[in-house]
């Protein structure tokens, strides 16, 4: 069984304060991911919440405006890979075998934004018994320098390459809400929440709800978008918030 899931950055930091960590609710996700039996492929990605966001558009970094200067780079990685580093060791505190892989280091995307994550490195991490924990990054772009590349899209490659079982999205909500901001319960088709998400593929390119749940639509693998509260019930197996099929 291979699970991806994704660790929102609005989750495990405090949002309004600059690389400001929220410890709690890590401490409760890793504790979650601690109770996942040691059969499972877990493969773990997060995004970066207040680490990573500000840098990337003080330097006008974006998923598709990218920039040619390493400082910037660097500024924006780095920034990542501290949160990464607090991530890996909350996991490791709790006996969770986790090792980092950093898609600066491995994604590239093309012309055409089209990213390329390679998953050798992954999938023998897996056979090892390690749990790999990658994240929001920037990665090399041809004719943009690096541009940002989110945790979402790594999952929805990550999923697809793997051949993911199931795919689990940690949120600051406890699902899609609908108009009466009620959980709703499936997603089959982008039409069954149109109204309450939008009609438009414009608004939506840094990761709004809207893009999640197309990308989610495209997998083959069952995804959920669940609430922290729910994370425990999703890695035993649970289908809790919204299914997305
Ligand atoms: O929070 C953001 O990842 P996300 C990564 O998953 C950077 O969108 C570098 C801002």
């Amino acid at each position: 069984m291979t699970v991806v899931l994704k660790l929102g950055g609005s989750v495990i930091t405090d949002k309004d304060r600059p690389e400001t960590l929220d410890g709690d609710a890590l401490e409760r996700a890793a504790a979650a991911v601690a109770s996942v039996d040691s059969d499972t492929d877990l493969v773990v990605v997060h995004g970066g919440g207040s680490f990573g966001h500000h840098n990337a558009s003080e330097h006008g970094v974006s998923t598709t405006e990218g920039t040619h200067d390493a400082s910037a780079a660097l500024a924006i990685h780095g920034a990542m890979t501290t949160l990464n580093g607090f991530v890996l060791q909350r996991l490791l505190e709790r006996d969770v075998n986790a090792v980092p892989v950093h898609p600066f280091s491995v994604a590239h995307r093309d012309r055409d934004g089209r990213l390329s994550l390679p998953t050798g490195q992954i999938r023998t991490l897996l056979a090892e018994g390690f749990v790999p924990v990658l994240h929001g990054d920037l990665v090399a772009h041809e004719g943009a320098g690096a541009t940002v590349v989110s945790g979402d899209e790594l999952v929805a490659d990550l999923a697809t390459d793997l051949e993911a079982d199931r795919v689990g999205l940690c949120s600051t909500v406890p699902g899609v809400l609908d108009d009466a901001e009620r959980v709703i319960d499936r997603i089959a088709t982008y039409e069954d929440v149109a109204s309450v998400l939008g009609e438009s593929e414009s608004t939506d390119v840094t990761g709004g709800m809207a893009a999640k749940v197309r990308a989610l639509l495209a997998l083959e693998a069952s995804a959920s978008i669940f609430g922290l509260a729910d994370l425990d019930a999703f890695l035993a197996g649970g289908e809790p918030g919204t299914t997305v099929e």
